[in-house]
């Protein structure tokens, strides 16, 4: 099969599908593809030279007239360059607005025919779908891809339930990357922490947004602290983060929960965990789950969205319904006082995500639908 030449956009900056995003074009790359990442900055996980990876950047003119620098308008200009100069045959959006409308733009601006695959990742649709200044430009979006994929089934039955589409949709699960996300030695990580030997830990990591519910998390270890000693360690920074610091300062608790902001090296961290939990009440897939799990970290999560598509409940960890800290403590105590089990349960999460989010086996499915696009042009 011929390599092909790819273009990429996506949010540069931190976050899930930017990560997957990036990840995606590194290994693509690999295959001997050429990727063209299109972007308002460098993507931050392309943070050294990769051969056969190019960076196209979009720059926007704030003239005095606009009262908005046009962004989006600019991106589609850069993608329509792009698509010509570099003869792209295919270009691949993460994230629906605006990257899904700017492509459908570029690729009507571009004098060269191209085909677009989009991927929706979440808050695009949860989000923003319930958004009326938006629905109809994702639905435009959406539309003008000639393929869909979500990152889950969940999502893409979302994506039917609130965007007017009949667009078949794909779903194509996350992936992590093998060579950074494995089991480590711990080293003295936890004393480095404070953590005594004997003591059990508990991880949560986002982006501190309301919708993944850290007063659930914290609710959850207190819990679980009045039976066992534990420390939670919670990892991200973002808008909640300073109520969440307020909350735990009056439990009676505070010494045992570690803000440990934003952090590098999560697999460190992953090395002395015991448990992860994830609490959304939003979440179309949960990639902090599957970054845990190939740790070797069973996690404990809702029944929203994606979660219970990457969590197998009762084999590699557990799901519980939305807001039911008491059952999530529950299980956590079942996981930590019982160590044949939780060594059961940290097996089948490395091999849950070998067998079935194995980074090789979703970017072979994502060329067979570059390779699907490309025949139709
Ligand atoms: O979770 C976030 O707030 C970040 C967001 C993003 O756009 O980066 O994550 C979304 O995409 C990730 C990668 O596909 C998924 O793993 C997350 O579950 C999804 N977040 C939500 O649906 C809330």
């Amino acid at each position: 099969m011929r390599k092909l030449k790819i273009g990429i956009t996506c949010y540069p900056t931190v976050g899930g599908s930017g990560v997957i995003a990036t990840e995606l074009g590194k290994l693509l790359a690999e295959k001997g593809h050429e990727i063209h990442f299109i972007s308002s900055s460098m993507p931050f996980r392309l943070n050294k030279l990769y051969p056969n990876i190019f960076f196209h950047e979009v720059t926007v003119t704030n003239y005095a007239v606009f009262q908005y620098a046009p962004y989006d308008i600019a991106l589609a200009s850069k993608m329509a360059d792009v698509i010509q100069d570099e003869a792209l045959d295919v270009l691949h959006v993460h994230y629906a607005i605006p990257h899904a409308v700017c492509a459908a733009l570029a690729k009507g601006m571009s004098k060269r025919a191209i085909g677009i695959v989009t991927t929706l990742h979440g808050t695009d649709i949860s989000v923003l779908g319930q958004d009326s200044n938006l629905a109809r430009a994702i639905e435009y979006g959406i539309e003008q891809s000639d393929i869909v994929t979500s990152v889950s089934h969940a999502l893409k039955q979302q994506t039917y339930d609130l965007i007017q589409t009949k667009k078949s949709i794909e779903t194509v699960y996350n992936f992590v990357d093998e060579h950074e996300y494995h089991p480590i030695h711990a080293g003295d990580l936890k004393q480095q922490l404070g953590i005594k030997a004997d003591e059990r830990v508990l991880i949560h990591v986002s982006n501190f947004r309301k919708i993944k519910r850290v007063e659930d998390i914290v609710a959850t270890f207190c819990k679980v602290r009045q039976h066992q000693a534990v420390k939670l360690l919670l990892v991200g920074d973002g808008p909640e983060k300073q109520r969440i610091m307020d909350c735990v300062r009056l439990s009676p608790y505070a010494a045992d929960v570690l803000f440990l902001g934003k952090q590098e090296s999560l697999v460190e961290l992953y090395a002395i965990s015991d448990v992860k939990l994830l609490m959304s009440e939003k979440e179309s897939f949960g990639l902090v789950l599957l970054e845990a799990m190939a740790c070797g970290v069973p996690c404990v999560g809702t029944n929203i969205g994606g979660i219970p598509e990457v969590i197998c409940d009762g084999k590699d960890g557990y799901i519980v319904p939305l807001g039911d800290t008491a059952l999530a403590a529950n299980r956590i105590l079942q996981l930590l006082q019982d160590d044949t089990l939780h060594e059961a349960f940290c097996e089948a999460a490395v091999r849950s995500v070998y067998d079935h989010f194995h980074s090789s086996k979703i970017v072979a499915e994502y060329e067979k639908l570059y390779y699907d696009v490309v025949a139709k042009y």
